[in-house]
């Protein structure tokens, strides 16, 4: 199986390289100048009609959207390096969850702070209190996800995976967006010791973790 994924420097798509180095696989890294738009070139429209990073050719046939990548690397690669759990199994149907729960629900919230706040967002969007409902909404969802890992150190149980990996990226992203973790004892726990596996720093470089 060949793989080649394209990518840009501290994108969505790094998540992606992290996933690929702990798993050790061979994959071609085709990195693009989004400021110099090659993500809008015919060619590269022709895999990922949305223009954007990530897209990861398998054997040639494109697949787009992080998450998608994501649980298709666990699925196809993980289970048999203990990363992802086994199809059929509670576990399974719990990284499924949470995943989807970090890129779909938690993720959403954090796109809406950005429109509502960020300095790089279009200012006439700035709505402050959108952001402080939306704040308030993220600070519930951290401290149900702080309290899943009170109970066991790992998301899935006692051992890391690529749940793990998936779901950290999504709320290292959310603190620097300006999401708090104050309060949050066990999921700063649980970020720092993410941030310590080699897989992060191959991806991420020498970037300080927000913790
Ligand atoms: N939902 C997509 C988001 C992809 C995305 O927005 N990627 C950004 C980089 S973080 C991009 O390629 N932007 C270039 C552009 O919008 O032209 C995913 O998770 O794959």
């Amino acid at each position: 199986m060949t793989l080649t994924l394209y990518a840009a420097p501290m994108s969505s798509a790094t998540p992606v390289v992290c996933a690929l180095a702990e798993l050790d696989l061979d994959c071609e890294t085709v990195m693009l100048d989004l400021q110099a738009g090659e993500q809008k070139r015919p060619d590269y429209l022709a895999l990922n009609p949305h223009g954007v990073v990530p897209t990861l050719l398998v054997d040639g046939a494109p697949l787009f959207e992080a998450l998608e990548i994501l649980q298709w690397l666990g699925e196809r690669h993980g289970v048999e390096r203990g990363l992802w759990p086994a199809a059929g199994t509670p576990e399974r149907l719990a990284a499924l969850s949470w995943t989807a729960w970090a890129y779909v629900s938690y993720g959403g919230l954090v796109g809406t702070l950005n429109f509502a706040q960020s300095p790089h967002a279009d200012a006439a969007l700035h709505h402050p209190p959108l952001a402080a409902d939306v704040l308030q909404r993220l600070g519930a969802a951290l401290g149900r996800l702080d309290a899943r890992l009170a109970a066991q150190p790992w998301l899935l149980g006692a051992d890391y995976s690529l749940a793990d990996l998936i779901v950290a990226c999504v709320v290292v992203y959310s603190l620097y967006c300006g999401v708090p973790i104050e309060g949050h004892a066990h999921v700063r726990d649980w970020l720092r010791r993410f941030c310590a596996r080699p897989a992060y720093a191959v991806a991420w470089g020498d970037a300080p973790p927000m913790l």
